[in-house]
């Protein structure tokens, strides 16, 4: 079975206790938002959307994006995600809705080809994308948005993912959080599934207000 654990790493609620490992300190993406740190997202990065087509961190200006780091196959938590963030979409005016791209960046591209991300973005909304690419060009991209990862095989790594290892499935630990980001291509703030439909729709709703006043 292929070992490969994607960890985040984010602890911002000390509630987390998902099948996706969080544990990235809040103090690391603070720090990303001080001057001279590496910022979130702003890594330079190649990947390939759900149409074939190459994309990189330019992809993330000229509009707000939400992006998330998952996979097809995950069981809870990606769907959970992707299902709120189709209600959040749908809260937002078509004007808004203009203005936002919801992306999702695969962590398990040797399953998640473009066709196969097309096909599971559109069941959650028809304008959301998904993005993957090869092994490294995934591993470089989430290491932009330090979503560290590491090869294990140990049971360091939660209970929960007891839950995923069935048979031919990846052990695969990613983000749980939904990374902000501003018309720049620069990183606003994460969301997590915690903070509701409401918390996140109201937050994406102000934010785009205010920066096209
Ligand atoms: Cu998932």
């Amino acid at each position: 079975m292929k070992k490969h654990l994607l960890t985040l790493a984010l602890l911002l609620t000390a509630t987390v206790a998902h099948a996706h490992s969080v544990s990235q300190s809040l103090a690391a993406l603070t720090n990303a938002r001080t001057p001279g740190a590496p910022s979130v997202g702003s890594a330079a990065f190649t990947l390939t959307d759900m149409n074939g087509h190459t994309v990189t961190q330019e992809n993330l200006k000229g509009h707000y994006s939400l992006v998330f780091f998952g996979f097809t196959r995950c069981p809870d938590e990606c769907p959970q995600t992707l299902s709120q963030l189709a209600d959040v979409y749908s809260q937002l005016s078509p004007a808004q809705q203009k203005q936002l791209q919801v992306v999702m960046v695969s962590v398990d591209p040797a399953h998640d080809t473009p066709a196969v991300m097309k096909g599971y973005m559109s069941s959650f909304n028809k304008a959301f994308t998904g993005w993957t690419g090869t092994q490294a060009q995934v591993d470089a991209a989430a290491k932009g948005f330090l979503v560290y990862h590491t090869e294990t095989s140990d049971e360091s790594h939660g209970d929960h993912m007891e839950d995923m290892k069935m048979d031919g499935m990846p052990e695969i630990t990613h983000s749980a959080f939904t990374y902000f980001m501003n018309p720049q291509g620069q990183f606003i703030k994460p969301f997590s599934h915690e903070d509701g439909t409401a918390k996140i729709a109201a937050a994406v709703k102000a934010t785009i207000l205010t920066n096209n006043q």
